[in-house]
């Protein structure tokens, strides 16, 4: 499959979708909200077209390894993609979003991972699911209540390289089944009779979520390769994933980044347990 880079103008056709309403990225507290309601929050314009382009051509360069997974039929992920090109490090605290992640999940978050995406045609399907359930345990009435809030301990950050249409395999949600407190049945396609929503947004915007909601990739049934970057925060105190085991930290990835980057990359003071 071809991957040449087609225009990437904001003119171009998707709309958003109306039942999502995007939260500016200088609002941080209207994030907040967002996530505390619906669990996910739709931020617009956080990558520039000059940037939406460098990083198509970044994934156009990439080439898998240890757990990257996949092939030209159907799609690739590519792993810890922040040790590979410094492009990749520099998305791990953009503004705003970041600021978004330490509120949400402590001073101390970290990444624990940054997966790269490229899906062709004819590739992926609906798989409504949770990424990670936290105390499954307690009751669903304590779910339900308001007063109860469990805050994030993980949570992705999708970086649309390309306008979401239906045809281009857009994230689908349901906002607000992070109070489920459960994953997702087999067969399971509603939550209290609230349907799953289309991402049909921007070119450069973000969609940041928590682990708990229920959430799926769709198929590509357009003739385009969509590309997408999934950025992997979460509490210090959750495991960082990175691979291939032994990971070994690119040195010139190390050379460059920033003393926050160094954090997100697991570098921490002293703390309980080590
Ligand atoms: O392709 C997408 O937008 C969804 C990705 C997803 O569901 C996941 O990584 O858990």
């Amino acid at each position: 499959m071809k991957s040449s880079l087609p225009h990437v103008t904001p003119t171009e056709t998707a709309a958003r979708s109306v039942r999502q309403p995007p939260v500016m990225l200088s609002d941080h507290d209207g994030q907040l909200r967002a996530m505390d309601t619906d669990g996910c929050v739709l931020i617009p314009g956080v990558l520039s077209p000059e940037e939406i382009v460098a990083l198509r051509s970044a994934l156009d360069r990439l080439q898998p390894f240890g757990f990257d997974s996949g092939g030209e039929k159907t799609r690739y992920h590519f792993k810890c993609v922040f040790n590979r090109e410094r492009i990749w490090l520099e998305q791990s605290d953009r503004q705003g979003i970041i600021e978004l992640a330490e509120s949400l999940m402590g001073s101390q978050c970290h990444m624990i991972g940054m997966t790269a995406w490229k899906t062709f045609p004819g590739g992926d399907k609906p798989w409504l699911h949770t990424d990670k359930l936290w105390n499954p345990y307690l009751p669903p009435s304590t779910w339900m209540d308001p007063k109860f809030s469990l805050p994030p301990l993980i949570c992705t950050a999708h970086f649309y390289l390309q306008d979401q249409s239906r045809e281009l395999c857009p994230t689908y949600v349901i906002p607000g089944s992070h109070r489920s407190g459960r994953n997702v049945e087999p067969g399971e396609s509603t939550w209290l009779g609230r349907e799953t929503e289309p991402i049909l947004c921007k070119a450069g915007d973000c969609l940041f979520f928590r682990s708990e909601v229920w959430h799926s990739g769709s198929a590509n049934t357009s003739d385009q390769v969509r590309y997408l970057l999934q950025v992997h925060y979460a509490h210090r105190d959750v495991a960082q994933k990175f691979s291939p085991w032994p990971f070994q930290y690119n040195p010139e990835i190390l050379a460059v980044a920033t003393a926050r980057q160094r954090r997100l990359l697991g570098e921490h003071p002293e703390s309980a347990y080590g």
